[in-house]
């Protein structure tokens, strides 16, 4: 009677599958199907997660929000600033890393920092600036926390220019040699190199012109000594500490990636934080 009320209710029938039976079978394919449906997200994520950073950001978001930025002409607009803190809590005891092209017992009045871009039609422009071009423009001080790839990091206080005024100033980086020219007008990269060529690194445009890139000529106050790279360094604090060159001789502009010493170690060639 009970069989006959419940149509349902069934586990007499060989041909029919037991509740149990039914339930495992249903169990496996969720889980295969959950399974199958995960692999395709993770896949995706990995390779965002995969993807070199810019900015801090994969570069698939980045390439979104740099084409928003060019469509709403603010390019170069920079809102991802590195943090900077009280110049009290800047270390006295500076961390001195790497000395590879650096000339310790050179002249320092023998320096000239070299600067080189090709142009469209013509040779390429060239200009040669010396200590007093660069303090000639806007002094800037940048305390951060300064982080190498090695795993240390340590808040420094910097003082120099901004390298986007050298590139304003000069009219340099634009092919057209107008500075508030449309993006693809830029340049896409600059190369920076020890006067002796044996130190090189290569930025992308929009870290370089990143308003808390400097040519710094002082720490703590005080002119660079040789060690942290008189009379002229790179301070960029949206990179690793790498890409920092000490004792800058030679600026140019390309399009191509330049040489980048740590680069051709086996590092990541953008080293962006
Ligand atoms: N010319 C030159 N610049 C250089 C290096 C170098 O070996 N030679 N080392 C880099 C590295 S790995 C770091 S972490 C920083 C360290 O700068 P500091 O010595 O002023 O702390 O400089 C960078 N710039
Ligand atoms: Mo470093």
């Amino acid at each position: 009677m009970e069989n006959k009320t419940n149509p349902t209710t069934n586990d007499s029938s060989p041909d029919e599958l037991t509740t149990e039976q039914q339930i495992r079978r249903r169990t496996i394919k969720a889980f295969a199907l959950f399974g199958l449906a995960s692999l395709v997200p993770y896949g995706v994520w990995k390779w965002i997660g995969s993807r070199p950073k810019v900015n801090g950001l994969p570069d698939v978001f980045r390439k979104v929000l740099n084409t928003n930025e060019r469509v709403n002409n603010v390019f170069f607009s920079h809102q991802n600033l590195a943090p900077t803190f009280p110049v009290e809590q800047a270390a006295r005891q500076v961390r001195v890393n790497g000395r590879v092209g650096l000339q310790l017992n050179a002249n320092p009045a023998d320096w000239q920092l070299r600067v080189e871009q090709p142009m469209p039609k013509g040779p390429a422009k060239q200009l040669t600036l010396s200590i007093d071009d660069i303090k000639a423009l806007p002094k800037h001080d940048l305390v951060f926390d300064f982080k190498c790839v090695e795993g240390w990091s340590q808040i420094q206080h910097w003082a120099g220019i901004r390298f986007s005024d050298v590139v304003a100033k000069y009219q340099l980086g634009v092919r057209t040699g107008q500075t508030g020219a449309a993006a693809a007008d830029w340049f896409r990269y600059v190369g920076m190199e020890t006067p002796n060529g044996k130190y090189y690194v290569g930025l992308d445009m929009e870290s370089a012109l990143h308003p808390q890139t400097l040519l710094a000529y002082e720490m703590n106050g005080q002119p660079l000594t040789s060690l942290h790279g008189a009379p002229l360094r790179l301070i960029i604090p949206v990179k690793y500490g790498v890409k920092n060159l000490k004792c800058i001789g030679r600026i140019f502009f390309a399009d191509e990636p330049p040489r980048d010493f740590w680069h051709r170690q086996g590092y990541d060639y953008d080293l962006t934080l």
